[in-house]
Parts: C-alpha cells; sequence; structure tokens
C-alpha cells in the first residue's frame, strides 16, 4: 500500500484544492491531509484565514478525497508524521517547490502543478474591503497605516491629525496627499470603519460621532474613561448594527494568550502575585515645556496593557486600589503605580512616560512563577521556572506587527458579522475603566512630587 500525504490551510476550499488533492489521491493508495491549526497558521504569516480549523476540516472530509485527515500544529510535524504514518510520498503544490526536499531524506518528495487563476486571498479579497480611516496624532498611526496593509478586508480609506509634525512624517513616507483628510467628519463619510488612537480624554466624543456616522470602531484602550460612557456607547453600537471594539494589542498575541491560559491552568499553582511594569521615555524638553498635548501621559499609554493580565488572574473583585502618580512641573503624569489588593492576593503595576525601568512581568505562583522579559507587551517568548531549574520551560511563539494585524483581522470579522454589533472589548474593559475614573476622582490617588532641579535636568 503506497501511502501519500499532503498539508494545507484549505481556507475557503476551492476548486485548486480539490485538484490537488484528486491528484494527490492518484499518486498512492492512502492518502493522508494534514489541515493547519489556526495558531500554526498564525506563527507562519497566514493571519487572514477566513474560517475555524474546524470548518476546514469539514470541507476537506466532505470531498471523500482523504483516508484520514490530521491537524497540523507545529513546525517540523511532517517529519513526525512521514515517520509515525509511513508515508511513501509527500506532495504539495508547485508554489512550494524547494521549499521540502529536506523531506527527502525521509519519503519521496512530489510537487504537483499549481491550478492558476484562484487562491483562497483572492476568494476573501473578493467581498468588498471595508473602508478603513484612522484618527489619531501620535506615532501609532504610521503603525497602524502599515499594519491595515497585512489585514484582507480593509482597505486604508484615510486618516486624520491634527498634529502636523506627523502628517509631515508620514507624507515623507509616501501616504498620498488624498489620504489625508480634512476633518473628521469629511473622514467618516468616507469609510465604513475607524481606528480612533486620539487622545483617550476625547475618545468618547469620537467614537459617539463615529457611530452616529454609521461607522464601526476599534479604538485604542481606554476606549473611555467613564463607565456611564462605556455604557452609553455600546448600547448606541448594538442599537445601529455597528462594532464597537477596544484594542489593546497585547491581548492578541498568541504568547501572551498562552501565558495566560498556562497561568489559569494552575501550571504554576495558585496566582498569589502579579508585578509588571511598562515604561518609555518621552523627550524631556516636550515634558519640561509641556509640548505634550500629543503625548498621552503614564496611565492613558500603560495602564489597560498592564491591568489586563491583573483582571484577567486575578478578577476585578480587588478589596482595595491604591494609585501613586508622579506629575512634572507642567502637570503631566510622567510615573504612575497601582496597587490592587485582593483576599488571597497582589497586584502592583508601574508605569512611566518620564521614568524608565525594566519592562518585564512576573507572575508569582505557590508551585512556580511565569518570567516575561522586557518588553513583555510585545510578548513572543516567556519562561515557566520551578524551585528545581531542570523542570523550567521555555516558550516562543512567533509575533508579527506587535499584535495589531492580529487585532485587525478580529475587526474586520466583527464588522463583517455585523449581526454582533454592540460593544466588544476585551472582557475586562469596565475593570480597566472603573480604574482610570478612580484615577481621574482622585479616590485613592496619591501624588508624590519631584523637586524642581530633577525636573529641570535637560
Ligand atoms: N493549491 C493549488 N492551487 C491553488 C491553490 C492552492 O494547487 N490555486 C495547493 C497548494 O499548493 C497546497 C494546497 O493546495 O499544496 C493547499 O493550499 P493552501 O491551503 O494555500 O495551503 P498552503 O499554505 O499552501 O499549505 O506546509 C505546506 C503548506 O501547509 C501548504
Amino acid at each position: 500500500m503506497v501511502t501519500v500525504i499532503t498539508y494545507g490551510t484549505f481556507d475557503l476550499l476551492h476548486r485548486g484544492h480539490i485538484r490537488l488533492l484528486e491528484r494527490a489521491k492518484q499518486l498512492g493508495d492512502f492518502l493522508i491531509v494534514g489541515v493547519t491549526a489556526d495558531d500554526f497558521d498564525k506563527v507562519r504569516g497566514k493571519i487572514n484565514v477566513q474560517q475555524s480549523l474546524y470548518e476546514r476540516l469539514e470541507a476537506v472530509k466532505a470531498t471523500g478525497l482523504a483516508d484520514k485527515i490530521i491537524v497540523e500544529e507545529y513546525e517540523g510535524q511532517k517529519i513526525d508524521d512521514i515517520i509515525k504514518y509511513d508515508v511513501d510520498i509527500f506532495t504539495v503544490g508547485s508554489d512550494w517547490v524547494g521549499k521540502f526536499d529536506y523531506l527527502k531524506d525521509y519519503c519521496e518528495v512530489k510537487y504537483l502543478s499549481r491550478t492558476e487563476g484562484i487562491s483562497s486571498s483572492d476568494l476573501r479579497s473578493q467581498e468588498s474591503p471595508i473602508k478603513m480611516g484612522i484618527l489619531g496624532d501620535s506615532a501609532l498611526v504610521g503603525k497602524l497605516i502599515k499594519e491595515c496593509s497585512y489585514v484582507n478586508g480593509i482597505e486604508l480609506e484615510c486618516i486624520y491629525s491634527k498634529n502636523e509634525n506627523l502628517l509631515q512624517a508620514l507624507s515623507y513616507s509616501g501616504l498620498e496627499k488624498e489620504k489625508m483628510s480634512e476633518s473628521y467628519e469629511e473622514m467618516l463619510k468616507r469609510c465604513d470603519a475607524v481606528f480612533i488612537v486620539s487622545a483617550p480624554s476625547d475618545h468618547y466624543e469620537h467614537i459617539k460621532t463615529a457611530l452616529n456616522s454609521d461607522c464601526s470602531v476599534i479604538c485604542e484602550s481606554p476606549v473611555v474613561m467613564r463607565k456611564s460612557q462605556w455604557g452609553e456607547l455600546t448600547e448606541l453600537a448594538k442599537s445601529k448594527h455597528l462594532v464597537l471594539m477596544e484594542a489593546i494589542k497585547t491581548a492578541h498575541s498568541t504568547a501572551y494568550k498562552r501565558l495566560i491560559l498556562l497561568a489559569k491552568s494552575g501550571k504554576i499553582g495558585k496566582v498569589v502575585s502579579i508585578d509588571c511594569t511598562c515604561t518609555t521615555l518621552r523627550d524631556k524638553r516636550d515634558i519640561k515645556s509641556n509640548n505634550v498635548k500629543f503625548l498621552w501621559n503614564s496611565i492613558e499609554e500603560w495602564g489597560s496593557t498592564a491591568m489586563l493580565p491583573v483582571f484577567q488572574l486575578l478578577g476585578s473583585k480587588y478589596s482595595d486600589c491604591t494609585i501613586t502618580k508622579c506629575e512634572s512641573s507642567s502637570g503631566y503624569n510622567i510615573f504612575t503605580k497601582i496597587d490592587f489588593y485582593y483576599p488571597d492576593s497582589v497586584a502592583s503595576v508601574k508605569l512611566g512616560t518620564g521614568v524608565k525601568s525594566e519592562g518585564e512581568m512576573i507572575i508569582s505562583g505557590t508551585d512556580g512563577y511565569i518570567y516575561v522579559p522586557s518588553p513583555w507587551w510585545k510578548t513572543d517568548y516567556f519562561e515557566i521556572r520551578y524551585e528545581d531549574q531542570n523542570q523550567n520551560k521555555r516558550y516562543f511563539y512567533q509575533l508579527d506587527g506587535e499584535g495589531i494585524r492580529n487585532e485587525l483581522v478580529d475587526f474586520v470579522r466583527l464588522v463583517k458579522n455585523r449581526s454582533s454589533g454592540g460593544g466588544r472589548g476585551l472582557t475586562h474593559a469596565l475593570d480597566i475603566i472603573d480604574v482610570f475614573e478612580r484615577y481621574l476622582d482622585g479616590t485613592s490617588v496619591r501624588t508624590i512630587e519631584l523637586n524642581q532641579n530633577d525636573q529641570d535636568n535637560p
């Protein structure tokens, strides 16, 4: 019996895939088809896959061509499978010529001609793309423009910014003039959806205007600074069958999602303490001259990211929360420390835009701890460490684009299924907003002062 194996994503199964499977079947007596797992596709850069693994498995099964269907989950699995199933022939389309010659050490390798004129990405793009606008004044706008180009189903229509320096920089980097809108209202007229990264204090008005212009919204967290505003806006989105999604790019990194699951699964025992730090240094001259109009302060820049693991692992039923902030002489918040006290655990997050520190995260448990090196928020690597170091484990998951393109893919999916309208924040949007509300109202907030010459130090 001649066993043949082939692999693929088989997203939106089409005649090109089926022709490949038919010819693979003819190469032998028993055909094994490996369908790629969602995470494996993401790790190898295929982030636009529309169908779930289940849907793709069912589609391949329905062809009746596969005698056995397996899931491909990791780099190198092909060798394991060829040995495990005693495969005689590995085959794949000619778009991969040469890429799998290393398998010749284990079995025969055949490349079959690829069917021209059809591909999953063409099929994905057939639907009219979402015309995306970007509103904001920080460098993040440039990153978002780049990330949109990686996501099927999105077309960058235009941006709107009040930051002349940013507009100049974007123009130098090749952004066409017609993509720079004259006003927010004009941009909304041209777009189906908008990515809002303006100042957090302006988010409420900007989101409300967008929703009232029938635009779905993805907004950099903190989405709003008041719980009442979140309720009002999610209701408005739902009533108009629009999407309002909170953006925290870290939440979309595979490594971050994995480490949270491992911590939740008891790998380090009971989580007793979480310590994480996020800092970036703004230009001191901007802070000194109070030229901070477009610079989010420490809690605005980092608060949502740093609080996410705390709420995901310890919940939001803390018995106390204290906030310590440090402001420059011009009143710009350069550093914030937030401490959460639970009946059986604690958490401490340090946030800096005018103070530098080690941007690591440590999740401490009764059996071990998870260590994520700096910059932990762009997670692609972490370790689980135990008393017996021989038990330590290391994890690495490719992260492209800091997680932004992944969150855009999720947003596109939500907008495409508009029926799911309404607030689609991460499950802790309200918990994050609650802390911002405490910060704004001065509840349990203490202020530390730097002495003048420290602040005047150029
Ligand atoms: N294919 C084809 N003609 C097309 C499109 C795809 O012959 N018009 C072939 C591909 O060459 C591949 C199979 O169909 O052999 C599945 O294609 P994809 O789902 O795009 O998966 P791909 O990422 O190419 O998977 O590790 C090997 C890879 O997993 C192959």
